[in-house]
Order: C-alpha cells, then structure tokens, then sequence
C-alpha cells in the first residue's frame, strides 16, 4: 500500500485527522490495534471546548453534537460539602462548553470516515514505523495473520498513552516531563437523570464529580487510593461516597440507581519534547497525558489535529512546509497551558494524602478568592472553555 500520510491509531485524534485530510484532499490510510467495537466501547471524556465544537463542525460532524450536545452556560464548584461557587463561562467569556461523550464523538468520526471512504484498518499487531528520518517512511503491520507495509510521505502518531509512535523517538532526541498523582478517579455510569450543572467538589473525603452523557444517562466519579480495585467498591459504596462529598442541596437533588459501567483511572501528567521526528508527527495522548480534572485531554488532541492537518494543507496544497516544520513548536504552546491549568484544578480539587492543614487553607483560599473575583473567576474560565486557537 502507498498514501500520502500513514495514521497510527484510530482513536479520535487520528480519525479526525483522516478526515480533515481527505476534506483537503489528501490521502491517508489509519491503522488501529483493536477493532472498531472496542474503541467504541471504552468510556472517556464526557466534555468538549468551544474551540473543538467549532473544529468538529467544520468537520462536517456537527450536526448530531448541535443536535445531543448539551450546552452548558456554567460550571459549579464545592468544599467542605458547604460552600458552592458557579463560574458563568457564557458571562465572562461569551462562550459556553459542551458536554457530548467521546463516544458519540468517535461513532460521528467513523460514520464520516466511512462515508468519505477512508480506509481505516482494524485490528492491526505488530506495528512498527520505519525510517521516519529519510524520504520514504513506512509502516509495517499484521493485518488477519498476513504482513502489511504502508508507504508514506509523513507518519503521524496518533496512537494514544501506549502507543509505538513516541518510542521511536530516539531518547537522546526527546525531553519527558511527568507528575503522577497518588490517586485515582473511580467513575461510573447510571441510566438515570444527571443534575443540570456539571459540579466538582473538594471534600475532606477526597474529591467529587457530578457530569452527564444524555438526559437518561450520568457519569459520576470519586477520588480513590490507587490501590483500590472496582471490586471495593459497591454501588452502595459509591453513592453514600459521592452523597457525602456533596452539599446536602446538591445531594438532594441526586438520583441513584445501579452502575452500568465502573473503572478505575490513575491520574498523570505527561508531555514529550518534541512532538515531532524527522517525517513523523505526534498527536493527541501519544505525546501528553493530563489528569481529567481540567476536561483538557480530548479537546488536545482535537488541537493538535488542528494545527498538523493546516500543516499537511499548506505542504501538499501550497508547498509551504513551514507550519509543518514549527509543528511541535506550536502544539507545545496549548498542550502546556493545558497541562497547568489541569495540575493546577487537580491539585486545587484534590485531597493528597500527606498534606498538610497549611496546604488545605491554602486550595480554600484560592476557591474564596474565586469567590469574591471576578478576574480570578474570568481566567478560570477563558481556560475551562479553551483558550483560541
Ligand atoms: P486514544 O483515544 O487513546 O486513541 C489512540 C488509539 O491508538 C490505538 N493504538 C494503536 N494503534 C495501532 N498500533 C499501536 N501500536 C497502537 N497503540 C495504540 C489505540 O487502540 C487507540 O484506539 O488517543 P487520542 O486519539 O489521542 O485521544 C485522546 C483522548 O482519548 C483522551 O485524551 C481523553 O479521553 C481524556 N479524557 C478527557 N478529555 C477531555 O477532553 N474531556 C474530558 O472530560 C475527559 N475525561 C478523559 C476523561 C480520560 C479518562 N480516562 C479513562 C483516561 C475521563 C477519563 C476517566
Ligand atoms: C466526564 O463527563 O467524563 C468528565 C467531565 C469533566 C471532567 C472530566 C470528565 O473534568
């Protein structure tokens, strides 16, 4: 097989950047490990920017967001299960947020690759790229037991955390920057109705989320020790948990019901430098990892596709390669901004378990001063909603 640029994942980043590029008219070909049932099974984000509405509508994939999506004007946050602050991003930035789960995201991604006739292929082992320093990478694959070889102009890795695509960046040639946090988030879903606002608590029990996937379907989660396995945890368990980190108003409000889904995700952040080697080009969690807190990974990855696919458009359609040289370069700028802002909501948010009662006055502090500015709430907000592009 030859194209013009080989996609190593078929997650959102890649998928997006297939289409983008097909809409530009350039070819690609996508190769993803699991099978398209599995992508679409796996339950993540929950939240998008405005900056990445207006990318997936100008997609051409906006219709059933605009139609689903659930906008949202504002964002609630609690402490103590007592003192409740709203940031009114539609008041203070003009814009709202949206909330529409990563997989309607990917099922509009891949109903449009396949109306576009893209070809995506599923279930690929053995994936290994080659030669991404000379003028004729490829990709080698196994597809139903039979080897593959991709030809390409350009590799563009976007093959997630534990991907192939970073590791071939010589180590000598690439800088990490890491913080892992010694907690993870328990989330679950319910088919029940969500609370109208998304809300997230500071509690002395640890953190809380209150979010939403549809008028019938909830999405909560709770801080947890990283050692804890959904085993430990009862639906029973989850509720009184979620019910107690809550102000009692917001609590009362709260219809529970049975789990339908329950996972354990560990919270990390991760950059790589650069997002770029030779023909090759990193994309979404294959070069960052942000703890959920900041609702920033997703929206990222949708950046980041963003900046390359104008790249590739004024390479093959312009033969300017600038932008694809300053690549990294320019992604690097919103993947950092993003990568604070979610520490920072993490650390403000979460309960660590050596902090000390100093460190705690001080998250309060910030959430009073919150509380009283309307310049601490604005940047809180330009933030939440994306900053432009
Ligand atoms: P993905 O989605 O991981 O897709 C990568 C794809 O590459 C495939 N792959 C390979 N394919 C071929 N060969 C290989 N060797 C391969 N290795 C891997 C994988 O199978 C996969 O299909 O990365 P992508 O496209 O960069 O998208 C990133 C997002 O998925 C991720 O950042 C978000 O889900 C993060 N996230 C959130 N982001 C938001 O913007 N807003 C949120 O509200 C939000 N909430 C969340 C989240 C992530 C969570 N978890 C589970 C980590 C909540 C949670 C709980
Ligand atoms: C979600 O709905 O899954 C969600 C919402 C906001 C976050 C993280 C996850 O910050």
């Amino acid at each position: 097989m030859k194209t013009q640029v080989a996609i190593v994942g078929a997650g959102p980043a890649g998928t997006l950047l297939s289409l983008i590029l097909k809409q530009r008219g350039i070819d690609s070909v996508v190769i993803e490990r699991q099978t398209k049932d599995y992508v679409l099974g796996r339950i993540r984000a929950g939240v998008l920017e405005w900056t990445s509405v207006e990318i997936l509508r100008a997609a051409g994939i906006g219709d059933r967001l605009d139609a689903e999506g659930h906008r949202h004007d504002s964002v609630k946050i609690s402490w103590r299960a007592q003192d409740i602050l709203s940031i009114d991003f539609e008041r203070l930035t003009g814009k709202p947020m949206m909330s529409y789960g990563q997989t309607k995201v990917q099922e509009d991604l891949y109903a449009a690759a396949e109306r576009e006739g893209i070809n995506i292929v599923f279930g690929a082992s053995d994936v290994e790229i080659h030669d991404v320093t000379t003028n004729s990478p490829s990709i080698s694959c196994v597809v139903d037991g039979e080897q593959e070889r991709i030809e390409c102009d350009y590799v563009a890795g976007c093959d997630g955390q534990h991907g192939v695509s970073r590791r071939t960046i010589p180590s000598e040639l690439k800088s990490e920057f890491e913080m892992s946090y010694p907690f993870g988030w328990l989330g679950i879903l319910s088919e029940t109705p969500p609370l109208p606002y998304l809300i997230y608590a500071n509690h002395e029990n640890g953190f809380a989320l209150c979010s939403e996937r549809n008028p019938m379907l909830s999405r909560y989660y709770v801080q947890c020790p990283l050692e804890d396995t959904v085993e430990d945890w009862s639906d029973d368990r989850f509720w009184s948990e979620l019910t107690e980190r809550l102000p009692s108003s917001v609590a009362s409000e709260l219809v529970t019901g049975p789990s339908i889904e329950k996972s354990i995700a560990p919270l990390r952040s991760y950059v790589v430098e650069p997002m770029q080697y030779g023909r090759m080009f990193l994309a979404g969690d294959a070069a960052h990892i942000v703890p959920p807190t900041g609702a920033k990974g997703l929206n990222l990855a949708i950046a980041d596709v963003h900046y390359l696919s104008e790249a590739f458009d004024a390479h093959y359609g312009g033969g300017d390669s600038t932008k694809l040289d300053g690549y990294s370069e320019t992604a690097l700028r919103r993947v950092w901004s993003s990568v604070r802002f979610s520490w920072w909501m993490t650390v403000l948010l979460h309960r660590f378990p050596d902090q000390t009662p100093f460190e705690q006055r001080m998250r309060e502090e910030d959430l009073a001063y919150l509380t009283r500015s309307e310049a601490a709430q604005r940047s809180v907000a330009e933030q939440y909603v994306g900053l432009d592009l």
